[in-house]
């Protein structure tokens, strides 16, 4: 029988030669590519020693490290679902996603775990590991006693391999339920698409909590047996250090924005590179042309979701990557803009976006009625992005129908920030919306509308939201007006609140 489990195609791309280095570490360490086989094996082991039930969900909230990436790997070859978690989220947030989850595992950081374990044994969870990023835990001290022999559980193209959680258009996060399909599906059209060859080498600086840095960028080295120059944090003055060693590096526009700011951003250091790719949030124009001038390198912009992995790229070779663009639907993946009536647009015209391919998923964790809503009766997701596509076929985002801003790569839901804000004292009402940002591409700014008689503080407001919430979803700004702006129906019109304060951060 054919085995689908996706880590099953990843080992067999891993290089003859076990020996070599897979993976270098920003602070020197090297992994030898038998070192992920066997630390991948001894972990698979240790969760399958645990007994647990078909499909259960292990819950990660940890620092970036390789063996946070082998506890990838070993979920994926003992055929569980790995469910990684923001290390920025806090106690309230943690809450809701073991509780709607409900792991079987949860592994987190030594030091949260008192309150991370507290709330897992609450919502029933049997086992809770500690991982650390310097290669300490309960997790490591368990495994070490566990072979490093494993015969990777046989899988389905259908069942399920990860559970990301994202808001979509409103309300609680939902868990966007991905196969072994769906991500092997993906990671291999990028590898033909992006023309991955031997001797790439990739710089992974993203955090692996989310679809870029956890699939796309693992995904991509690993299927191709290429090495990765692994840095536990961003750091551009590291990047630019390592880019000699490297082939190719993966961003949000946020990093592209902080690696202009360094004069170390030069053709030189640039001489071994041969894709730089982008995605996430909007690539400004004017960061893609200064990176034009400033490496003689042109970004290649590319457009996913949690929901999807990847959906579209401007191409790598046999075309121009146009700036503003989000290129090409990928082989595979049909790609329709439609208006408000569900009829197709014709080029040009500004509509829905919507999508089909082997890589979209089955739906939402255990929400069978949100999924519905989301999908039309032929099949297509509605990705709640806005956009076009013109007469060469170039696909253009130009805004969202869902209510979302998204910071620096993090998507903020101003739904779930407005419901915190209108639960402290003193406030009536809130509305948040996104506003640019030279950083971060865009933040958020509150708007409060106090209560008779009360005054509430805009700063105090935001320092109370910072100790609940995770930080970048906490508005950089709080006002606290009059009145908001309203429509004949009484919705508060937060395109004026855009307008309003768009220059707030210019
Ligand atoms: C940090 N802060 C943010 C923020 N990151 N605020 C808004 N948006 C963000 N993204 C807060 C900090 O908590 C801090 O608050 C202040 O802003 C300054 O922080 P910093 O030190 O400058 O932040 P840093 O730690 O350097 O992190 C910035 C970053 C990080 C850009 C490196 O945000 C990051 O790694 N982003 C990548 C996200 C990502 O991988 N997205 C992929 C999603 S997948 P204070 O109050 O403490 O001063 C997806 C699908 C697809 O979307 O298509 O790929
Ligand atoms: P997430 O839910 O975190 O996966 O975020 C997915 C959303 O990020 C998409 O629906 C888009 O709105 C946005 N996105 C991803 N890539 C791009 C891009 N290249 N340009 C504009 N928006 C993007």
């Amino acid at each position: 029988m054919t085995n689908h489990n996706l880590f099953a195609a990843l080992r067999a791309a891993f290089p003859a030669a076990l020996d070599e280095v897979a993976i270098e570490t920003g602070d020197g360490l090297l992994y030898s590519w038998r070192d992920l086989e066997h630390g991948s094996a001894m972990m698979a082991n240790l969760l399958q020693s645990l007994n647990l039930p078909e499909g259960a969900r292990i819950a990660v909230q940890v620092e970036k490290s390789v063996e946070a990436m082998v506890l990838y790997l070993a979920t994926l070859r003992a055929g569980y679902v790995f469910l990684p978690l923001n290390t920025a989220y806090q106690s309230l947030e943690i809450e809701y996603f073991i509780g709607n989850a409900e792991p079987s595992v949860v592994v987190c950081s030594s030091a949260n775990f008192g309150w991370v374990s507290k709330i897992a044994f609450k919502a029933g969870t049997q086992h809770v590991f500690t991982l650390g990023d310097d290669r300490t835990g309960s997790l490591l001290e368990r495994a070490a006693h566990c072979s490093d022999q494993h015969e990777v559980v046989v899988k389905q193209p259908d069942d399920m391999a990860a559970i990301l959680y994202t808001s979509g258009t409103t309300g609680r996060s939902k868990g966007a339920m991905l196969s072994h399909g769906n991500l092997l599906s993906n990671a291999r059209v990028l590898q033909d698409y992006w023309g991955w060859k031997q001797g790439d080498v990739l710089i992974h600086a993203l955090p692996i909590f989310h679809v870029h840095g956890l699939f796309v960028a693992i995904h991509g080295a690993l299927i191709n047996g290429s090495k990765m120059i692994w840095l536990a944090k961003f750091d551009p003055k590291k990047v630019i250090e390592k880019l000699p060693q490297a082939t190719v590096f993966m961003g949000v526009p946020t990093l592209y924005v902080r690696l202009l700011a360094e004069p170390g951003l030069t053709v030189d250091a640039c001489r071994s590179m041969r894709l730089f790719i982008a995605g996430s949030a909007p690539l400004l124009i004017e960061t893609f042309r200064e990176w034009q001038a400033r490496t003689g390198h042109t970004i290649l912009e590319r457009y996913g979701m949690s929901e999807t992995a990847m959906l579209t790229s401007n191409p790598y070779q046999g075309g121009e990557r146009r700036g503003g663009t989000v290129g090409f639907a990928l082989p595979g993946v049909s790609l329709r803009v439609v208006g408000d009536d569900g009829q197709g647009l014709p080029p040009g015209e500004i509509g829905n976006i919507q999508v089909k391919g082997p890589n979209v998923f089955a739906g939402y964790w255990r929400m069978p009625e949100k999924t519905a809503e989301e999908f039309t009766a032929d099949g297509y997701f509605k990705t709640g992005d806005v956009g076009k596509i013109d007469a060469d076929g170039y696909i253009t985002i130009v805004g969202r129908s869902k209510d979302l801003i998204i910071s620096g790569g993090y998507n903020v839901y101003p739904a779930e920030i407005e419901g915190y804000i209108n639960e402290l004292p003193g406030v009536a009402e809130s509305a948040v919306v996104g506003v640019p940002h030279p950083d971060f591409g865009e933040v958020g700014v509150a708007v409060v509308i106090a209560k008779p008689g009360a005054t509430p503080d805009g700063a105090r407001i935001v320092a109370t939201l910072k100790s609940s919430l995770a930080n970048f979803k906490v508005p950089k700004q709080c006002f606290v007006v009059s009145e908001l702006p309203r429509n004949t129906m009484g919705k508060v019109q937060k395109n004026v609140l855009r307008e309003q304060y768009k220059a707030l951060f210019a």
